[in-house]
């Protein structure tokens, strides 16, 4: 049986971006069973976990073939036993690849960089003086982005893993002024938003929230 971590609780600012939710939708669009090893602050420093997951974090994932970490790694391996997330033709496998890594490599820097001022620097000096450059190169990668994908739906001829990665960094900016300028990005961010897939995952992904909260 397929297994991913997630945590018991997180934060309101959080809640729906925990990066364990892409392995959730991934698993949900290929229609695999799995359970989740639901972690509490103290499970995911324990020595046990730190063997399956160095830094601490989620998501990390097994399979009964494999122990792996790092949510970009493991939508490449759901991506493999699935056809809903990867053509199975090398030129199809290479491009749904490079899309994982560009939206984690080339976009995703960008995003956090602003992203991570307004979450938790925005009243400091630094932050302030640092922000609008950030902003600057997000609008370029989001410019570029917006470039390649013209009028297609997807940003190869059909959805890839590609699409879900990039869909959750875009999911990151939080600054709706800045993705106002780019709404052919916006429709894109929506349509992945709208599968039925990420609906469901979104649905389980706060549901443990929720429970958490009921339970104080
Ligand atoms: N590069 C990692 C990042 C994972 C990550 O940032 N996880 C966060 C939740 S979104 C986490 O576990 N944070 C807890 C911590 O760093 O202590 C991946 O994509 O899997």
């Amino acid at each position: 049986m397929i297994k991913f971590s997630s945590f018991e609780w997180v934060p309101d600012f959080a809640r729906g971006y925990v990066k364990e939710f892409r392995v959730r939708w991934a698993l949900e669009e290929a229609g695999l069973r799995y359970e989740e090893m639901c972690l509490s602050m103290d499970d995911k420093v324990s020595p046990a976990y730190l063997k399956k997951q160095p830094f601490a974090q989620v998501p990390c994932y097994e399979d009964g073939e494999v122990s792996m970490f790092e949510s970009g790694a493991i939508l490449l391996r759901i991506a493999e036993q699935s056809e809903a997330l990867m053509p199975r033709d090398a030129q199809g496998r290479a491009r749904t690849m490079s899309w994982v890594f560009a939206a984690l490599n080339s976009v995703e820097p960008a995003v956090s960089a602003v992203t991570h001022i307004d979450l938790f620097y925005k009243d400091e000096e630094w932050a302030k003086l640092r922000r609008p450059s950030a902003v600057e190169f997000l609008q370029l990668r989001l410019r570029q982005l917006a470039g390649w994908l013209g009028d297609r739906e997807w940003l190869e001829d059909r959805f890839t893993a590609g699409d879900l990665m990039m869909t959750t960094v875009l999911r990151e900016v939080r600054q709706e002024d800045v993705l106002a300028q780019f709404p052919t990005l916006r429709a894109y961010r929506a349509r992945g938003e709208a599968r039925p897939a990420f609906q469901k995952a979104m649905r389980d992904h706060l549901a443990l929230y929720a429970n958490a909260d009921a339970a104080e």
